[in-house]
């Protein structure tokens, strides 16, 4: 029995020590119609790609555009991926000296993300450069004017992508993954938000494979499991033999 217990102690801990594992819960390149987990169900296709936006001019405009996840494991970390498509002509920080009189067009079109009420992203992208436009990002929290003045598309992972054009039009795709930390509600929201200054006939947006991973503590890993039937086998056997010695 000495044997038996021992081994049962060692499953036992192996389980406790094995880490959690890190899984998609949720993942959608919207290749077709995305369910009721977003406040906006639109999708569209531009060069071959489909994506979430408005089926209107260069996609979302101003606005937020939620998604809203439930039953996740609280106390687990999370981390959101996805893609964003600024298309059209962003202005970024705006035409510098951001003097609140200029028009909508020369003001900064900024854009950001809260997950569960909390900011992760504030910045601005620019496309438009003629007046000396530049863009926050890669700043990721920029309170307005202090983002830095990057040239326009710092930091893409692509480059008309979409097939909107060039320069001062076109399209560029970012992506971003945010560690949002140990969740302390099964529900995970996520509002993606753009403050532009123009509509989307003049520049927009529009969000590619969404994915959130989540480390869900798994005590008993199915692959341990199935060697407890062997260990408690091998246990027996050497209690049979340890007898007829
Ligand atoms: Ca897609
Ligand atoms: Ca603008």
């Amino acid at each position: 029995m000495k044997l038996a217990a021992a081994i049962f102690f060692t499953f036992f801990v192996l389980c406790l020590t094995v880490p959690a594992r890190a899984g998609i819960v949720y993942f959608n390149d919207f290749s077709s119609t995305p369910g009721a987990e977003w406040s906006s169900t639109s999708t569209r296709a531009s060069n071959g790609e489909s994506y979430l936006a408005s089926t209107s001019g260069y996609g979302f405009g101003n606005g937020t555009v939620t998604l809203t996840l439930t039953g996740l494991t609280v106390g687990a970390s999370a981390t959101i991926d996805f893609d964003l498509y600024v298309i059209g002509s962003w202005d970024g920080n705006g035409v510098p000296g951001n003097n609140p009189s200029y028009p909508d067009w020369a003001r900064p079109d900024n854009w950001g993300v809260t997950v569960n009420g909390i900011t992760q992203i504030y910045t601005n992208f620019v496309h438009y450069t003629y007046n000396g436009q530049t863009q926050a990002y890669p700043s990721m929290l920029a309170p307005l004017g202090s983002g830095g003045s990057n040239p326009a598309r710092t930091g893409a992972t692509a480059t008309d992508h979409l097939g909107y054009g060039t320069g001062y039009y076109g399209d560029t795709t970012y992506h971003f993954s945010i560690p949002v930390g140990n969740l302390t509600s099964s529900t995970l929201t996520v509002a993606f938000t753009s403050y532009q200054t123009e509509g989307y006939s003049n520049e927009g947006w529009g969000l590619d494979n969404v994915k959130v991973t989540s480390s869900v503590p798994t005590p008993i890993p199915a692959s341990l499991l199935l060697f407890a039937p062997g260990l408690l086998g091998l246990a027996t056997f050497r209690r049979r033999f340890d007898k007829r010695r």
